[in-house]
């Protein structure tokens, strides 16, 4: 981050909120909520009995569903505040870490139906190339692996001329979006909503690239590498190198893109290919794309085992240590929605219908179903839901809300997939490394 300086050490500050908390906490809350907190409202003082103290905290009057509150919710709206910061080719992102690079959209900067390069998230495991080495007229991609049978290498150009171009609008997530919610807190970037979007991308399928290297029978899994540095530097070790199963692979979806938005992908999103796998985690879509084995077992890079991209096999008690063979590898991510407009913290006339609206996805599946709530979730209307653009790109919702009487409200939106899985409302499973919160979100509104 800009203001951050190097210590005596040469290390730069990347403490995690949490550690900022233990060490001093009205620093902390200014960090994160843009302002000084109460120190009760911080640790969650809202009992029923204290609605008129919440109120009075709120800036409002009164929170007319405030007897459907839920004690010891910390109201969305001491959470609208986000700090913009530069990042080059990024717009209003907000910055979790800066080595390696990880930065988030505020939800409702990704209001837009595709979503713009500018506004698409950074999840940085290692060090991206420098643009001045990238040179995509030499740029080569390899395929090989145990279990391909003809290994090839290919230029951007050659993929361009040999292979069909497909273009696709498509949801990538990262695991750990939500992972702020989990407590006992889980290590790792505190990503909030924003670490998920949906561009269109253009490329080749992935499956036609392997198939003309031919593909073993005994094919279980690719696996792919990327220009980005190993954190240490060490040039033995990899940052990251995940993969998908075969059929995941070999899917319509699947792609090894040049283009994102019609421009070239961002840097820091990729350039100048990357593997894309819409509907799970966003750890499989490799970045900087120059390798791709077909492998006979699953790939075993670096992130591929657990508790990375892992969860327990079986629901388990918050702080539980749970043994690495217990755990499995994530697949198709769960059904989801964000609003995106209006903002968190918005006044709104009172007598004026409202639109919110927002996008929701499911992983592999689509969304059946969203509904809307403004009373804390004691009755939900349902949403007007758009198809989306293709299988596996995010569907646009929105509904006209009206407001019985002046005071807070909080909107919840929740999505349902097509197999009737909901989105809880409260944040699911506990987990070691906080993945998979697929808990409703919801916004402040204050109708005056
Ligand atoms: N080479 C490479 N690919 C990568 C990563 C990385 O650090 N290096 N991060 C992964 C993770 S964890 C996610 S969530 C997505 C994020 O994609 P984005 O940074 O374009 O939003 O890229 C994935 N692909
Ligand atoms: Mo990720």
């Amino acid at each position: 981050m800009s203001k951050k300086t190097p210590d005596s050490a040469g290390h730069l500050d990347t403490r995690g909120i949490h550690e900022l908390y233990a060490e001093d906490p009205v620093q902390a809350d200014r960090k994160l909520w843009g302002r000084e907190v109460d120190p009760e409202s911080r640790r969650g003082f809202l009992k029923r009995s204290s609605l008129f103290a919440m109120a009075s905290a709120l800036g409002v009057g009164s929170i007319p569903f405030g007897d459907k509150m839920p004690g010891g919710l910390i109201p969305a709206a001491l959470a609208n505040t986000t700090e913009p910061f530069a990042l080059e080719g990024k717009d209003g992102l907000t910055v979790l870490n800066d080595r390696p690079i990880n930065a988030e959209t505020p939800a409702h900067l990704l209001d837009d139906a595709v979503t713009p390069g500018s506004r698409m998230f950074v999840r940085n495991n290692g060090l991206p190339p420098e643009m001045a080495s990238i040179d995509p007229a030499t740029w080569t991609l390899e395929i090989a692996g145990e279990s391909c049978e003809k290994p090839m290498s290919f230029t951007i150009t050659e993929l361009k001329e040999k292979f069909k171009h497909y273009t696709y609008q498509l949801q990538i997530e990262c695991g750990g979006n939500g992972r702020s919610e989990f407590v006992p807190s889980a290590s790792g970037n505190q990503w909030t909503l924003g670490a998920v979007a949906c561009p269109r991308f253009t490329g080749v399928r992935l499956r036609d690239v392997l198939e003309a290297c031919g593909v073993k029978s005994d094919a279980v899994y690719i696996g792919y590498y990327g220009a980005d540095q190993h954190l240490s530097r060490d040039p033995n070790k990899e940052a990251i190198s995940r993969g998908v199963p075969i059929a995941k692979a070999m899917e319509d979806e699947s792609l090894i893109a040049w283009a994102m938005n019609d421009e070239d992908i961002p840097l820091l999103n990729g350039h100048p290919l990357r593997l894309v796998c819409g509907g799970w985690p966003g750890s499989v879509s490799g970045k900087w794309l120059k390798k791709i084995v077909i492998r006979n077992k699953v790939h075993d890079g670096a992130k591929m085992s657990p508790p990375s991209y892992a969860m327990p096999k079986y629901p388990v008690a918050p702080g539980t240590e749970v043994p690495k063979s217990d755990m499995e590898i994530i697949g198709s991510m769960p059904v989801k929605s964000i609003v995106t407009f209006p903002k968190s913290g918005i006044t709104h006339a009172l007598g004026q219908a409202l639109e919110v609206r927002g996008h929701a996805w499911a992983g592999d599946l689509a969304v059946e179903e969203v509904y809307v709530s403004i009373d804390f979730g004691a009755t939900w209307q349902k949403a007007e839901l758009k198809a989306p653009a293709n299988r596996l790109a995010w569907q646009h919702w929105s509904l006209q809300v009206e407001f019985p009487e002046k005071g807070y409200y909080e909107v919840w939106a929740r999505a349902v997939d097509t197999e009737g899985h909901s989105q809880p409302m409260v944040v699911p499973g506990w987990n070691p490394r906080g993945y998979l919160n697929n808990a409703c979100h919801r916004i402040a509104v204050q109708v005056a």
